[in-house]
């Protein structure tokens, strides 16, 4: 059990995340210097560096030392999965997508900078994510940033992110009888657990990892990128309850579909706690103690508030 598992193991997971943390944002911080014409990085860096959680650069971070590699040989691609989240933030928040004025406690990015700039902001970061990789990747052999460039790119493209973001803007309005089971995984896959997956393939690569690590721990993201969109759906629910009478439950009850609007809050938190099983079972073959901080991500994923 995580119980288990965490008695096993004398790892400190808020002073993991306190530095590494710190390594990520100054990492993310130095990837963009301010040049002239300043606008369009103000923009880029004013969504980067906003402060999200960064659960994705800290699992690709967790997954190369896994395999023994340094954390220096995956801070770039550690930056570029985080310069792809906010690239696909700053593109949601879009008027023509969610339309959405607040991210993180901030003004979204066009409400700051203009959609024009916004829509470039994504794109620019979209692009230096790449370039960070392949320039800034050090003693790591070039067969392996290749690779791991190619399921970065895989991550983002018409089979990750962007068919997920199409899948959703389909079913927008489409009934609880219409979406069906299978539908919801789609999007909760392509929208949220592929670049989960890349994040921490990725890491496994550069950290060089064999085929059957790099595997399983595919196995193991799989897992945690679909459970990080089962319990966001279950917090929709209890949030939308405790926040219901001072707002009358305005934005907060949406007319999205969720697990729990299929499957039913039990069977949501079962299927919650499954696949929270499935992703221990396939870090076990791993030295517990150097899976530690994998196995904290995925308690900190299943646990978490927000
Ligand atoms: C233009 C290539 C391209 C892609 C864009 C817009 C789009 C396609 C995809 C949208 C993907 C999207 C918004 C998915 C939701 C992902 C998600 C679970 C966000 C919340 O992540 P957290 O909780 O956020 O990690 P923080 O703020 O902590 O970083």
């Amino acid at each position: 059990t995580v119980e288990d598992a965490e008695k096993k193991t004398t790892f400190n997971f808020k002073a993991y995340v306190l530095e590494k943390g710190d390594i990520i944002n100054k990492a993310l911080d130095a990837a963009i210097p301010l040049k002239e014409p300043v606008t369009i990085q103000e923009a880029m860096r004013y969504s980067l560096l906003a402060g999200g959680k960064r659960v994705r650069p800290m699992l690709c971070i967790a997954a190369c030392e896994l395999v023994s590699g340094r954390h220096e040989m995956a801070i770039p691609a550690a930056c570029a999965v985080e310069m792809f989240h906010t690239m696909s933030l700053i593109h949601d928040d879009l008027p023509c997508m969610d339309n959405d004025d607040l991210r993180r406690g901030k003004p979204t990015n066009h409400k700051v900078f203009g959609e024009d700039v916004a829509i470039l902001a994504g794109d620019a970061l979209l692009s230096l994510a790449f370039e960070h990789v392949a320039a800034a990747t050090k003693e790591v052999s070039p067969e392996r940033v290749v690779r791991a460039i190619m399921e970065l790119a895989k991550s983002v493209g018409s089979e990750g992110l962007v068919v997920g973001q199409v899948m959703d803007i389909h079913s927008e309005g489409l009934s609880i009888s219409e979406v069906k089971l299978e539908r919801l995984e789609f999007i909760h896959i392509h929208k949220t657990s592929v670049l989960l997956e890349a994040a921490v393939v990725a890491g496994a690569i550069m950290g060089g990892g064999t085929d059957e690590e790099i595997e399983r721990l595919r196995k193991y993201a799989r897992c945690i990128g679909l459970l990080f969109q089962v319990v966001d759906d279950i917090l929709d629910i209890t949030k939308s309850s405790q926040e219901l009478g001072k707002t009358a439950g305005k934005d907060l009850v949406t007319d999205k579909v969720t697990y729990p609007k299929l499957l039913g809050i039990q069977e949501s938190k079962d299927f919650a706690a499954k696949l929270m099983r499935d992703a221990h079972e396939h870090l076990s073959a791993f030295d517990l103690d150097k899976a530690a901080p994998l196995y904290a991500l995925a308690n900190y994923i299943a646990y978490r508030e927000n």
